[in-house]
């Protein structure tokens, strides 16, 4: 078999799996990928030859190139997606399990043979900077080079994880087959016991990028939970005051409900001397340092962003950052090769070739980009990008906020009023479905943590490990909640979001440094008028300011009710801390 790729590898436990993968999969074959340029610039020009990737116009977007998927491969899968532990009792009622060894064999039935013909990638990846207590050595063996172009930009790869791993064996096995990319044999499973991921039958990004979504929060998660850290669907970011005072927030919000924009947040000119850098857009590992705070690194390197929405006035970091090098999946081509998606700009092109590949006009019913299109951009890209970003000791978090897409029911903002009830507020997060994951969109469910789809083991379990995690905390962060996304009653958003969520980030921080006042609610601590900055905030009354406040009994009834729908199915194993704290939100309220 022809070996290609300049990779140094010395760790057999590394060699004999991927021979023996080889053996089961039988490419023609096998590619190790260093990462380099030279590679880069091979595998692209193979992906151009097979129409994998369209070169865009370069004078407009140098470096980006362009891909579309299968229609039928556009976003997470839920129901394919299984937690293989010894007992269903560990993946719990939130997962989907399997027996793993009845779950291999059928995968490795799927994968023999599967690769004939084709060249199997090596990809080896760092999860975390090198040298993080808490990084991560991980091998994906593909047959997609968009995968590994994506991984490319995803995660550290090449000869930096060969030596961080040194002679280790406890490095992360992922196989991806993308097979005929057929949703009858679509699985995407995680052997936690054995750290090992299987991922047929798909190429789109959370269920092939096997570092991101199956690694850094399934299997990372189980791992935390044993080894006392949390894995978690959450941005990192920095507020930097006029006077250089440096403030460090986490926070989960559900698929496409802002993380992204809220991570590369440009403060609004009223914030004269106000910054705010990112140092992660969608995963934060976290664990409690020996000052008794909590620490947070990124495990990722790069951007897998929704691209719908983003425009120079809502993101002009993102804007920025997808300039140049980036790869856009599923948005419309315009005729000149740039790129365009419903609201990049007010008015759309006379005409273009939508995601499908086929003809669009402003008189098409359909959206010309899917509304899961992504952009995958490394994170040296951002203007914005924080220099902790790569620092293995991570970042002390003074905030954690919680968050869902709620038109109605949830304030613009509350504190909770201590870890435990803050626990409560996160485990009842509501939000409205997005395109991120196929199933219904905009009704509202229950989203943990905004964990739902990522915990990879019982969410009662989850539970109890957020509660333990304030036993080993000195300085714990406090907790909060937030809703861009609630409507008027002609269903238009009342709060402006984007760049002027700089406003609540103060009020936040202003909370944590002991400065900022606040009043007392059934569901925690809410700015009064004088605590909350709305000065040149233009069309925005106080008025609408005070309905984003508005706690509406009947709703708060419904609310509360939708709320013990999760916690019934998770019962046996919930903490009883968070039944007492149901039963004080309802006495309050
Ligand atoms: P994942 O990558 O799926 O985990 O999503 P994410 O949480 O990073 O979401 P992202 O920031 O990409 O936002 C998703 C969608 O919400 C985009 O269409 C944004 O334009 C929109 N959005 C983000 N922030 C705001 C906001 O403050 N207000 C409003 N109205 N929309 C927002
Ligand atoms: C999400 O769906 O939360 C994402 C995109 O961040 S994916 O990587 O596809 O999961
Ligand atoms: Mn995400």
């Amino acid at each position: 078999m022809q070996k290609l790729g300049e990779c140094n590898v010395t760790n057999g436990a590394v060699t004999a799996w991927v021979e023996e993968m080889a053996k089961l999969c039988q490419p023609d074959r096998i590619w190790w990928c260093d990462g380099s340029e030279e590679e880069k610039e091979a595998i692209l020009q193979d992906g151009i030859r097979t129409g994998v990737f369209i070169k865009l116009n370069q004078k407009k977007l140098p470096g980006c190139y362009y891909h579309r998927s299968n229609p039928n491969d556009v976003a997470r899968v839920e129901q394919c997606t299984y937690i293989c532990t010894e007992t269903e009792e560990e993946a719990g009622p939130t997962n989907n399990w399997a027996p793993p060894e009845e779950m291999k064999r059928r995968l490795y039935g799927l994968a023999r043979g599967s690769m004939r013909g084709r060249t199997m990638y090596v990809i080896p990846y760092l999860m975390g900077p090198p040298g993080s207590p808490l990084t991560m050595v991980g091998f994906e063996l593909t047959d997609s080079i968009y995968v590994v172009l994506n991984m490319r930009m995803m995660t550290r790869m090449g000869q930096i994880a060969l030596d961080e791993l040194g002679d280790r064996t406890d490095f992360n096995r992922g196989l991806h087959c993308m097979l005929d990319v057929n949703p009858e044999r679509r699985y995407i499973c995680h052997f936690p016991q054995e750290n090992l991921i299987i991922s047929v039958g798909s190429a789109y990004g959370g269920n092939v990028l096997l570092g991101k979504k199956c690694l850094a929060l399934r299997i990372a998660s189980y791992l935390g939970h044993k080894q006392g850290w949390m894995a978690e669907h959450m941005l990192l970011l920095a507020v930097e005051s006029p006077e250089g005072e440096k403030s460090y927030i986490a926070a989960a919000l559900p698929s496409a409900c802002g993380k992204t924009n809220l991570a590369m947040l440009c403060p609004p000119d009223h914030f004269k001397g106000w910054k705010v850098w990112t140092i992660g857009d969608d995963i934060a590992w976290m664990w409690p340092g020996e000052d008794g705070r909590l620490y947070a690194i990124n495990p990722e390197a790069g951007y897998f962003g929704v691209v719908p929405g983003t425009n120079w006035q809502t993101n002009p970091n993102a804007m920025k950052t997808i300039s140049r090098n980036t790869i856009y999946t599923n948005v419309a081509l315009t005729s000149d090769l740039d790129v365009w998606w419903e609201g990049k700009t007010e008015e759309p092109p006379p005409e273009l070739i939508d995601w499908k590949g086929e003809r669009w006009t402003p008189a098409s019913k359909e959206r010309a980009a899917h509304p899961n299109s992504r952009f995958t951009a490394p994170m040296t890209n951002n203007p914005i990008l924080a220099p902790e970003a790569d620092s293995p000791q991570g970042v002390p978090i003074s905030a954690i906020i919680f968050g869902g897409r709620r038109a109605k029911t949830m304030p613009l903002v509350f504190e909770a009023f201590n870890w435990q009830h803050g626990v409560f507020v996160g485990a009842t997060i509501g939000s409205e479905m997005t395109a991120a994951a196929a199933g219904g969109k905009g009704q509202v469910r229950r989203d943990p943590m905004a964990m739902l789809p990522f915990c990879g083991y019982n969410m009662g379990h989850y539970f109890r490990h957020w509660l333990n995690m304030r036993k080993r905390l000195i300085h714990p962060p406090r907790i909060f909640h937030v809703n861009w996304f609630r409507r008027d009653e002609n269903g238009n958003f009342i709060w402006p979001g984007f760049g002027e969520n700089m406003r609540v980030l103060q009020w936040i921080i202003g909370r944590c440094r002991g400065r900022a006042g606040a009043r007392e609610t059934p569901l925690g601590w809410v700015p009064r008028d004088e605590d909350f900055d709305l000065e040149e905030l233009d069309n925005f009354r106080r008025e609408d300011f005070e309905l984003l406040f508005e706690i509406d009994p009947k709703e708060w009834q419904r609310e509360i009710v939708s709320q013990e729908e999760l916690f019934l199915r998770l019962y046996p194993q919930l903490p009883k801390e968070l039944i007492f704290q149901r039963e004080l939100l309802i006495s309050r309220l």
